[in-house]
């Protein structure tokens, strides 16, 4: 098809998701017009004081790094001109927002609120057994919510729990929260292989309440899997008895953009990690992972429409000591303008220093779509 004669569908909203790392300051002096586009607001160590209204506000729990002190991560529908919608679902516990197209939801599930108190042994075992519940009635809610509000289609989901690494009751936390999401995924009938949400899944200190947000779709997205690396979902059974469920990275078309969602990405090849106790070489693969990823998207989308330099990156850091070295792995890669988020968070395998996850947005274009 010519560019003159194609006909580009106006939809009636025309909305593009925007992701920015702003200060909460600044989110606060932002005027209505700004605000009622905004579908959700992430603080990271705590949550963020901001009278938000009627927009889910959510925290990580994983702390900042570095200098700056008050940044939330803000997913906005630039260029929508219909209200959004909001609601609250189970136990008062999932907050959501939407437009026609996207749909914004977290919830915080605190653990010691569903744990039986026993001595010894049995205590261990409750508390594997908090996680394993609030894991799959978080999973539930969330795919009822999405059934409700017939957003189909769970794009990305970052999953924050507090000691990921622990041992509980003879399993690591991170492994007994990878048998209850696959539990969840199948009692909600959702597959469990290839057309699964890009995600993450991190560690944040003890004490802190599990917390998982996500973005879900009306329209089916594009997954990507990485050829440098076994899909996450094949895994062999040595890390852990139920396979993690996330594709590499997701691609989704709105009618007035295209984003790019990468998941968590580490220094695994093949299935291994690579690089043990090297911090800087593992950020090296880690960005050779990501731009495996992105030539895959290219080519799905049949263009040079994502590059590593106009990304925005969030970068979980197991020790804080090892900041400088992963800024200067980084700094040989990026632009120094380029947006980078650095988290403190334990990562789901003890051997990885470093998981970065990243997000690329492109306006509406008159070329192929996905
Ligand atoms: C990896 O590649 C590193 O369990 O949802 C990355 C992204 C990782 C998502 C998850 C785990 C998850 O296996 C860990």
């Amino acid at each position: 098809m010519n560019r003159s004669t194609m006909v580009v569908p106006q939809a009636a909203s025309a909305a593009a998701l925007e992701l920015s790392y702003l200060p909460s300051e600044d989110i606060a002096s932002r005027p209505p017009t700004w605000w009622q586009n905004v579908l959700g607001i992430v603080g990271f160590g705590k949550l963020p004081a901001i009278d938000a209204m009627q927009v889910p506000i959510t925290a990580s729990m994983t702390p900042l790094l570095g200098k700056n002190v008050n940044l939330c991560e803000v997913w906005r529908v630039a260029g929508n001109d219909r209200p959004l919608a909001n609601g609250s679902a189970g136990p008062g516990r999932l907050k959501y927002r939407y437009c026609d197209e996207l749909l914004f939801g977290s919830i915080i599930v605190d653990e010691s609120t569903l744990q039986a108190p026993g001595p010894g042994q049995a205590r261990i075992d409750a508390d594997a057994a908090a996680l394993l519940r609030a894991t799959e009635l978080a999973y539930q809610e969330i795919f009822a919510v999405l059934r409700q509000t017939e957003h189909r289609h769970l794009i990305r989901i970052w999953n924050y729990l507090p000691e990921i690494n622990r041992d509980a009751g003879g399993d690591e936390r991170y492994r007994l929260f990878n048998s209850a999401r696959r539990l969840a995924f199948r009692n909600s009938g959702q597959a469990t292989t290839g057309t699964v949400p890009a995600a993450c899944a991190l560690g944040s200190p003890a004490g802190s309440p599990i917390s998982i947000y996500f973005l879900a779709a009306r329209q089916r997205p594009r997954m990507i899997e990485n050829p440098r690396q076994t899909s996450a979902y094949h895994y062999p059974s040595k890390f852990g008895r139920h396979r993690p469920i996330f594709s590499r990275a997701c691609l989704l078309s709105e009618s007035a953009g295209t984003n790019l969602f990468v998941s968590g990405t580490a220094s695994i090849v093949g299935y291994e990690t690579i690089h043990h106790g090297d911090v800087s070489a593992q950020t090296g693969e880690t960005l050779a992972n990501i731009a495996a990823l992105l030539d895959e998207a290219n080519r799905a989308v049949s263009a040079e429409r994502y590059c590593l330099d106009a990304l925005k990156f969030k970068v979980y850091v197991r020790q804080p000591s090892d900041l400088g070295a992963i800024e200067a792995a980084l700094s040989k890669a990026l632009r120094p303008a380029t947006p980078i988020v650095f988290l403190q968070a334990d990562v789901c395998r003890e051997d990885l220093l470093v998981e970065i996850e990243a997000t690329g947005e492109s306006g509406a274009h008159t070329g192929s779509m996905v």
